[in-house]
């Protein structure tokens, strides 16, 4: 690294020092995320490491999304996109952690180390691109990590309010340019038109029923979802034409982001956002912060909630494509799976193996784990319970459904919905807008309404309880078992398998957040009464459980 370079970056770093005494940060799950006032140093050093992965890649474009999804307003985060727009490298997490806890005062040597230990070529150029959500801290912190990106040279753009998977596809759609198969133009524009011809093919023949209304969570999604309208058919259209009315999109007012709305608040409460007001069986759907998580949601008659998440998209999303794939004649020539997590409803789980009779993977928590396990197959659903979540096509499933030759009237329709399809579905992240609009695809197809989806199976109750706990570091799960299982503290998942055996189809696992100071417990068994009675016992283990050594 160049002895100018580091002096800029040294001599830059004095501004953004870290507070006396802050708890050390570490780079998790979803990037670095906290009280946005701490922020200031992490978004530096961030800016440092965003250089040093694109100049380790040649001059490829990295991303930096700036937002804290659906924590609270006065939360905010950052992460980095990598150039084909998937999450940062794994292998590259612990710089990110150990620049992020650098003093200022020592930065400059830090990055000097890092860029040493990384093999990182100071010659070459260096490309970002950022976007931040809609919390008032992001422009601020957008500037710190400029600070950090003059300091080191680099080139970048400023794409200003966006969603994160909006950043996630100009991530790709820069990288792959001149590329012979390009993801799609280089703009915010071309990524609504990219989806809005997408879905005009795909429902050519067909005008999704009733209205749609979408719970933005008074954040970034209404700002994208009231701008992808102007691309949508107009409501009366036979091909694809719907009302969507826009709901919780108050982004003038910063402190209600996520509150009382919003796809988290509606799957952990089980409950439907406030200024909820549908009719018996009408769609709703809702975003998180960033727009990367969608839910949807209707009233029975009564007022009885049903709540269709990640899992029903999930099994929606697999059964109409491989009804496709069949349809196509490609059947033999694409294998099909399905991602979640442990955190899936076990009704969800035993559908897909025994019904759908396609393969099903559990990973960690997290989506780039599902990401990696589902980009195996020609075809992976992958879904967290929570509503995050996409269907990824391989480079060679994407030829064969481009290349192949239709025997029939009725291989060609189905073969022009899948290329729909391709184009449709965000290939890098979840994406709200993307999946609803899927879902609104397959519904107005299967002429399915909401009452009809919620029919293909039946939820096991369950309940996710959040405890609090001294030191969220004393649980650690059980490498290989999707953190089902749990190894520290001693002893507790034996008495947990004990207390779990008592309630029928009983199943129930503890781990760590990865994202919040608690543990997380999962528990769903046959009547509701046994889940609350399980949890209830669980945690109390928990809370008298001794600290492991
Ligand atoms: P943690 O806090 O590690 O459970 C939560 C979600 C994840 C994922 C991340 C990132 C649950 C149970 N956990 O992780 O699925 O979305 O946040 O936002 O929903
Ligand atoms: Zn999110």
């Amino acid at each position: 690294m160049s002895d100018q370079q580091i002096e800029a970056v040294a001599a830059a770093a004095k501004s953004h020092a870290r507070p006396e005494g802050s708890k050390p940060f570490v780079y998790g799950t979803a990037g670095f995320r906290m009280n946005a006032d701490l922020l200031d140093p992490v978004m530096y050093s961030v800016g440092l490491l965003a250089a040093l992965r694109s100049r380790k890649l040649k001059g490829q474009t990295i991303g930096v999304m700036v937002t804290a999804s659906h924590n609270p307003a006065q939360d905010n985060g950052v992460k980095l996109v990598d150039p084909y727009g998937d999450m940062l490298e794994q292998s590259w997490e612990s710089y990110a952690t150990t620049l992020a806890n650098t003093p200022s005062e020592e930065m400059g040597e830090a990055y000097a180390k890092a860029a040493k230990d990384l093999g990182v070529d100071s010659e070459m150029p260096a490309n970002i691109i950022i976007a931040r959500d809609t919390r008032p801290s992001g422009k601020k912190l957008v500037d710190a990590l400029i600070d950090a990106l003059k300091a080191t040279g680099a080139q970048y753009i400023d794409y200003d309010v966006l969603t994160t998977p909006q950043l996630h596809y100009l991530t790709r759609a820069t990288n792959t340019q001149n590329d012979p198969h390009p993801y799609g133009e280089v703009s915010v524009e071309g990524y609504y038109k990219k989806m809005s011809e997408a879905y005009k093919t795909a429902l050519r023949h067909d005008k999704p029923s009733g209205s749609l209304t979408v719970d933005c969570a008074n954040g970034v999604g209404a700002v994208a979802l009231k701008e992808f309208l102007k691309y949508m058919p107009k409501e009366d259209d036979p091909s694809g034409g719907l009302k969507i009315n826009v709901a919780n999109d108050r982004i003038d007012k910063p402190e209600v982001l996520n509150k009382g709305c919003g796809a988290d608040f509606v799957k952990s409460g089980q409950r439907a956002p406030e200024g909820f007001n549908g009719k018996p069986f009408e769609r709703w759907a809702s975003y998180d912060g960033d727009a990367d998580r969608v839910l949807y949601y209707f009233h029975e008659e009564g007022s009885i909630f049903r709540l269709l998440d990640g899992d029903r998209i999930a099994t929606l999303a697999a059964t109409f494509i491989r009804e496709l794939v069949q349809k196509a004649g490609l059947e033999d020539d694409l294998q099909l799976a399905v991602v979640q997590t442990a955190y899936a409803n076990g009704a969800s789980t035993k559908y897909i193996q025994d019904v759908l009779k396609l393969k099903v993977e559990c990973t960690p928590t997290g989506v780039k784990h599902l990401h990696h396990v589902a980009s195996r197959y020609d075809i992976g659903v992958y879904f967290e319970a929570n509503g995050h979540g996409t269907v990824l096509f391989s480079q060679n499933a994407q030829r064969k459904i481009r290349k192949a030759d239709p025997q029939s009237p009725a291989e060609l329709e189905a073969l022009t919905t899948l290329r729909a399809l391709t184009e449709l579905i965000n290939q890098t992240v979840g994406d709200a807008l993307s999946d609803m609009l899927l879902v609104e695809v397959i519904l107005a197809q299967k002429e399915y309404s909401v009452k009809e989806w919620n029919a293909t199976y039946e939820d096991m109750p369950n309940r996710l309880i959040k405890v609090l706990v001294p030191d969220k570091s004393d649980y650690a799960t059980v490498s290989g078992t999707a953190e089902r299982k749990l190894e520290k503290p001693a002893g507790m998942q034996e008495k947990i398998d004990v207390l779990v055996e008592k309630y029928r189809d009983g199943r129930c696992f503890v781990r760590a957040s990865g994202t919040e100071d608690a543990v997380r417990v999962y528990g769903e068994a046959s009547a509701a009464y046994d889940v609350d009675d399980m949890l209830r016992n669980v945690e109390q283990l928990i809370k008298v459980t001794p600290k492991s050594s």
